[in-house]
């Protein structure tokens, strides 16, 4: 099957159509999630990647669900851009735990040229390992984009976080098109695109449907998408939102993988305050990939021996990474 075959791919999703999956009854939505699910993946693996912050804190943009963000007030502590020794050394350790993808995050609005060189420095090292790569750094030039896809960089993250609609909410310091420039050029270079975003932000239930039909109807799917529960972290302008509903949680899950089949659904901030049982919903609901490790960029995540106490308490394996043929 072609990953983009005009027989299972939709890109016209529809307010109506969307509102109607996330407001089914819950088990009717899981059986159909599953059973999609189950029609393009082992519905018993996981894909696992890590994620390290490789320059933290001190952005210029202000997002409001963003530790990272200068112009908020979180208990942090900036750091420069590491060097790739370092950085290597943490990719080995994560591949001895078991990650088949290192994700490294740069705390940036866009990248410097010369940022980039040491980025690809970063991703040549990581790739020489066996391992898998993916890299988010805000926004892109064409150049820079070109310059990631010659290191031999796997994937992009770039999410577009919540719907057009409530984006301005959140974010005032770039647009949704800017994002959408950016997820156009990593598409243009051939680089695999992991793109989600955040739930939890006090958004409406539309905003989240339009997140979803954002996703789903961008020219290809994004191989790899992540869905966040916000964290909450103190100083943020979204430090104290009303949380979500759980089940609103693994409802978006089951619609992710509803519109987008043949896509890595990541399970991926927010896990360290769920349940184990939530979490193993979710994966039934169809998400089938997480971060792993003790931290994500600069919050906590569940500890490694955990998860894989978890994974062997329900008989998941840890999966490589490939998008569904
Ligand atoms: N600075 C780059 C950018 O924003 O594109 C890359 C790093 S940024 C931290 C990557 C993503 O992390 C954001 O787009 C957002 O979706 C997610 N994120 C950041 N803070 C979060 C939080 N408190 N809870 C959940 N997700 C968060
Ligand atoms: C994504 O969608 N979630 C990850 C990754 N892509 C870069 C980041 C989550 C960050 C959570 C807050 C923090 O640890 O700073
Ligand atoms: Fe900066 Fe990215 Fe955080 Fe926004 S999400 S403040 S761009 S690090």
């Amino acid at each position: 099957m072609s990953s983009n075959s005009a027989e299972v791919l939709r890109h016209d999703w529809q307010l109506d159509e969307v509102t109607a999956l996330l407001t089914k009854p819950f088990n009717d939505l899981i059986f159909q999630a599953q059973t999609i699910h189950r029609a393009h993946f082992d519905p018993n693996e996981v894909q696992v990647s890590s994620l390290l912050s490789i320059k933290t804190g001190s952005c210029s943009e202000d997002c409001g669900y963003c530790p990272q963000s200068a112009r908020h007030d979180a208990d942090l502590t900036p750091e420069a851009l590491m060097p790739v020794d370092e950085v290597l050394k943490s990719a080995k350790q994560a591949q001895e735990q078991g990650a088949s993808r290192f994700c490294m995050g740069a705390a940036w609005r866009s990248p410097k040229d010369k940022d980039i060189e040491r980025v690809v420095e970063m991703v040549q090292g990581v790739k020489a390992m066996g391992m898998e790569t993916c890299v988010t750094l805000g926004m892109l030039t064409e150049k820079q984009t070109k310059a990631l896809k010659e290191g031999g960089l796997d994937y992009y993250n770039h999410n577009l976080d919540t719907s057009e609609d409530y984006y301005s909410e959140v974010i005032t310091t770039r647009t949704y098109q800017d994002r959408l420039d950016t997820l156009e050029r990593v598409r243009d270079a051939d680089i695999n695109v992991c793109c989600g975003g955040i739930v939890g932000m006090g958004e409406s239930a539309d905003d989240r449907a339009n997140l979803l039909i954002a996703l789903a109807n961008l020219r290809k799917h994004p191989e790899s998408v992540p869905i966040n529960m916000l964290v909450q972290v103190e100083g943020t302008p979204l430090g104290n939102v009303e949380s979500l509903d759980p089940f609103t949680f693994i409802r978006m899950i089951a619609v992710a993988r509803i519109l987008m089949p043949q896509s890595r659904v990541r399970l991926s901030a927010g896990r360290a305050d769920m349940s184990d049982e939530m979490q193993a919903f979710c994966f039934f609901a169809g998400a089938n990939s997480i971060f792993y490790g003790d931290k994500l960029l600069t919050t906590a995540n569940p500890m490694s021996n955990h998860d894989l106490a978890l994974f062997d308490r329900l008989g998941v394996r840890s999966a490589g990474s490939s998008y569904a043929q």
